[in-house]
């Protein structure tokens, strides 16, 4: 398992024109408001003020960047806004929906953490995010979080019907809890392929 090094801020962006770009591995997580986004990028930096936790959900709007150096080499860690929030008004989800949909149109090299909650089957935000994702070739991952609130033949039951739903293989979804840190080990050995896999693709790049 790698171990996580340093962590820092570099910006938020509400706009493309602020997008951090250079071609790097960027890891993205993505999921509706209160899923556990911020709790997640805590949990997996160890770092309880990484990112802000929000007992009010829907207040993120920005896309915050931050830059994880680990001893197998560094990403950049990225905070998507979420999504599926009742109450805020349809201009606000479609400026939401603009801003996502251009960082994935517009990032090189991202791959996405989808963030749901292991005791509810996925929402139809959920679903049009991964269909969308399909559609624009991103690879993704999806992280089910919460898995302290249920049985482990619970979680095993839910993991199921979710891969069901979203037609994914089971192996593609990954039990976590942010709250007593279960299944950090699993995403780390995850971060971990996906950096040697990057770093395997630059190589390659500047031989051609
Ligand atoms: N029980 C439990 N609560 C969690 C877990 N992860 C996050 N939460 C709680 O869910 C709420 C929303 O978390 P937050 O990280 O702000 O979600 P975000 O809106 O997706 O960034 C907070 O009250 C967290 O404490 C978890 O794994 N288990
Ligand atoms: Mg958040």
């Amino acid at each position: 398992m790698i171990n996580i090094k340093n962590v820092n801020f570099i910006t938020s962006a509400a706009s493309p024109s602020g997008f951090v770009r250079g071609g790097g591995l960027q890891i993205a997580v993505a999921g509706k408001s209160n899923v556990g986004k911020s709790s997640f990028i805590n949990m997996l930096v160890n770092r309880n003020g990484a990112a802000r936790v929000s007992g009010t959900p829907g207040r993120t709007r920005l896309i915050n960047y931050f830059s994880v150096d680990t001893n197998a080499g560094g990403f950049v860690l990225t905070d998507l806004p979420g999504y599926g929030f009742a109450r805020v008004s349809k201009e606000e989800k479609e400026g939401w929906g603009r801003l996502v949909e251009s960082y994935f149109d517009t990032t090189e090299n991202a791959v996405i953490f989808v963030l749901v909650d292991i005791r509810h089957l996925p929402s139809a935000d959920d679903v049009k995010l991964i269909e969308y994702l399909y559609y624009k070739a991103v690879p993704f991952y999806i992280v089910a979080n919460k898995s302290d609130k249920q049985s482990r033949q619970a979680n095993m039951k839910s993991k199921r019907e979710i891969a069901a739903a979203l037609k994914i293989g089971i192996d593609d979804i990954i039990l976590v809890s942010c709250l007593n840190k279960a299944g950090r080990e699993d995403v780390l050995n995850k971060i971990e392929e996906l950096i040697a896999a990057n770093g395997e693709r630059e190589r390659t790049d500047t031989a051609e």
